[in-house]
């Protein structure tokens, strides 16, 4: 059976559990918690599965660990059919993919460094290294990352066009992370809203 690493509630980790429920392979997995917040994932058993340090991690029968969600949800998309959730043509899977990039870099990945640059972040003992000013800096970059995809939206129903995949899952995920670290979205952004209040009543989203 496969196991997936991970700590419930986390914005990462839900990514994976959200393209479970998708795929409708939730029953599939074991789920092993990683004590996060008491800094397991920094330990020498855990990064000998993700040298990374980070959840979450999927472990296949034959022993393979995979992490970073991208990955992970692209090898749960090809297990079984649909929703595709990673495109299902050339060009419709190379604009998910560019998309996800925007999606990680300009909102999630910025959302979560000024969680752990700017704000007390996981605490101490695992916020070992901060840098305030950059963390500020990617405060303003998750900012303009929603006034993109705000714009986006006007033009399509879905991040990256006109079906659900998983760079909706990435971006829903960075609004669950901007909410935990206090980034209000923008009241005039009511595009990104209402798209966050139609996806929200996925079950695969209302499930997690
Ligand atoms: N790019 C990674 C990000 C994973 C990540 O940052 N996970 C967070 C939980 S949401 C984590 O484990 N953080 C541990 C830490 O910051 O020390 C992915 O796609 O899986």
């Amino acid at each position: 059976m496969m196991k997936i690493h991970d700590f419930k509630g986390f914005p990462n980790p839900a990514r994976v559990r959200i393209a479970l429920a998708e795929k409708g392979l939730t029953d599939a997995v074991q789920f092993v918690t990683v004590d996060v917040p008491g800094g397991e994932h920094k330990g020498a058993d855990f990064l000998a599965k993700n040298p990374g340090a980070a959840v979450p991690v999927l472990e296949l029968a034959d022993g393979t660990y995979i992490s970073e969600c991208t990955a992970i949800t692209g090898y749960l998309d090809h297990l079984v059919g649909e929703p595709v959730l990673t495109g299902g043509d050339l060009k419709r899977r190379a604009v998910i993919q560019m998309m996800q990039r925007r999606a990680e870099s300009g909102l999630l990945d910025a959302v979560a460094t000024y969680f752990h640059h700017a704000t007390p972040g996981l605490g101490p003992e695992i916020e070992t290294y901060q840098n305030r000013d950059w963390g500020e800096k990617s405060r303003a970059r998750a900012l303009a990352g929603m006034g993109y995809f705000d714009q986006l939206l006007q033009h399509q129903d879905y991040l990256a066009g006109d079906q659900f995949s998983m760079v909706d899952i990435t971006g829903f995920a960075g609004l669950i992370f901007a909410d935990i670290a206090k980034i209000d979205i923008p009241a005039e952004l009511t595009r990104l809203k209402s798209w966050r209040a139609r996806i929200t009543a996925r079950p695969s989203i209302a499930s997690i």
